[in-house]
């Protein structure tokens, strides 16, 4: 028998259709137990329950462990430099804005060398969702203090335990101008975790999502080591993510409006000293994005344009430029 060139094409039942393996590149080089693995799971299950186009995606994170998502992610990826992950994310933003952005982070990347940009980028609101992977700790580093490292941590910079409280992430973003979503989960509740990603993902402008992050080799403590002792609570609305409990079975659920700033300071501050808030904090849809206020009025130059533009600004550095300046 005579096979044809189309006996050898292996047909997909449905091509269009996008599996786990199509965001996936490598297994992951963290930690066994590292929260990581599970973030980056939840991750790439939301991204293939919507389907999104990996070519869509662009992952932009700063340097950590938390930061190696664009390794492990089959997207477009920008593996930049300590705390620089939210300006490399506003360009990328305004210079593409029809791709699909998420930033990771952990949260010595975002909240202390990068905590000038944090800020400002949740001024901007651009369209992304920004995601901190909070173990309380610089673990690439094997052992830091960091900004949430709770007080009387124990760690390379701070031998003799740490002097300062930690600083409450959920405060800070909240009293942000131009703050459109916050939301917090953790990645020992992978159920949780996708619901939240989700919910942020289909945010119009910045998604901001801290994730409490276990990390078992260089911050085993926090968070009750991620464990079903975790005193939480989850926090529930119809515009909400869903409550999915996983190992915190006995934590209680509570309504929250996320539309009421008031509400979300009160859980936000108490977040700490009573049951870590788990859902959607705060939510305000009638922030505009940057993207759409930078370019309002302003007619976008087409590709020639551009380069004619381009081509006028080197010209000043030109031999023959500096020569005709003199
Ligand atoms: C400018 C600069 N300063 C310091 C470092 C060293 N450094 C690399 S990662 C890191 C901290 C990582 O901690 P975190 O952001 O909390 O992420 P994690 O590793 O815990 O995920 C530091 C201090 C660096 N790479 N660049």
């Amino acid at each position: 028998m005579s096979l044809s060139i189309e006996d050898y094409i292996v047909k997909e039942e449905n091509p269009c259709t996008y599996s786990l393996a199509d965001y996936t590149t490598e297994t992951a080089r963290w930690c066994k137990g590292c929260g990581g693995h599970g973030a980056l799971g939840a991750l790439q299950r939301m991204l293939r329950d919507n389907q999104e186009a990996p070519e869509d995606v662009i992952c932009v994170s700063g340097i950590g462990c938390s930061s190696r998502f664009p390794h492990y992610l089959r997207t477009y990826g920008f593996h930049t430099l300590h705390g620089r992950a939210l300006p490399v994310s506003v360009g990328v933003s305004l210079a593409r804005p029809e791709k699909k952005l998420l930033t990771i982070m952990g949260d010595g990347d975002c909240f202390s060398i990068g905590g000038n940009h944090w800020l400002h980028t949740l001024r901007y609101n651009i369209n992304a969702m920004v995601m901190v992977l909070d173990n309380e700790i610089y673990a690439l580093t094997k052992k830091q203090t960091s900004p949430t490292s709770r007080l009387g941590t124990i760690s390379n910079t701070t031998p003799r335990g740490s002097f300062l409280e930690p600083m409450n992430p959920l405060s800070i973003a909240l009293g942000v101008t131009n703050i459109s979503f916050i939301a917090q989960t953790a990645t020992w509740l992978p159920g949780h975790m996708q619901a939240t990603m989700d919910r942020a993902w289909k945010h119009k402008g910045l998604a901001f999502v801290r994730i409490l992050q276990r990390c078992p080799i260089f911050m085993p403590g926090a968070f009750s080591g991620g464990n079903a002792n975790f005193p939480a609570k989850f926090l529930e609305s119809p515009n909400g993510i869903p409550v999915d409990k996983g190992i915190l079975s006995n934590a209680p659920t509570v309504l929250h409006d996320p539309s009421d700033i008031h509400a979300a300071q009160s859980i936000a501050a108490n977040a700490h000293k009573d049951l870590e808030p788990l859902g959607l904090i705060y939510l305000n849809t009638d922030v505009p994005t940057y993207n759409e206020v930078r370019y309002r009025n302003v007619a976008t130059p087409n590709r020639a344009t551009k380069a004619k533009l381009l081509e006028k600004y080197m010209d000043r550095y030109t031999v023959g430029a500096a020569d005709s300046a003199e």
